[in-house]
């Protein structure tokens, strides 16, 4: 059984409550009930953490050292200016998918650029909550793979 943490970065507790033509009408909730589901069926088991603190994310990443296989990542507006989420992942070393909801690559061009995809073995990102799913099928099949 491999576990798994799924760690969502800030505003994306606001899921399903605004903006749904970027990041849809489903909830975090219900995004993160769906993942475990799926983690369920393919022998797998998530914990998931959200913070709109990013030394609270740093935490995460760092306790997940002590348990996790993996961590599939959605580190919201972070990803776009945290050195400190990339020294984390590199420190620790577990395979890492940075994920997101939206296409980044067709929207601002502060979005493009990400601090933390050289340290992650993949990124997923424009399909909505299915993003979610897609990292973890990624994330599992690399940790197969040993
Ligand atoms: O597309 C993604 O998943 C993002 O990580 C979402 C971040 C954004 O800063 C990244 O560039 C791409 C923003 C999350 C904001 O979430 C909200 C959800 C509902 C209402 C308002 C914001």
């Amino acid at each position: 059984m491999r576990r798994i943490l799924v760690l969502n970065g800030p505003n994306l507790n606001l899921l399903g409550t605004r903006e749904p033509g970027f990041y849809g009408l489903t909830s975090l909730e219900e995004i993160v009930d769906e993942l475990a589901r799926f983690a369920k069926a393919s022998d797998a088991e998530i914990t998931h953490r959200q913070s709109n603190h990013e030394g609270e994310l740093v935490d995460a990443i760092h306790d997940a050292a002590g348990w996790a296989d993996g961590i599939v990542i959605n580190a919201g507006a972070y990803t776009h200016t945290s050195i400190a989420l990339r020294d984390a992942i590199a420190a620790v070393g577990l395979p890492t998918v940075e994920t997101h909801l939206s296409n980044v690559h067709a929207r601002e061009a502060f979005r493009h650029r990400s601090y933390l995809a050289p340290v992650c073995i993949g990124v997923v990102a424009g399909f909505g909550a299915d993003s979610y799913r897609v990292a973890l099928s990624g994330l599992l099949a690399h940790v197969a793979g040993g």
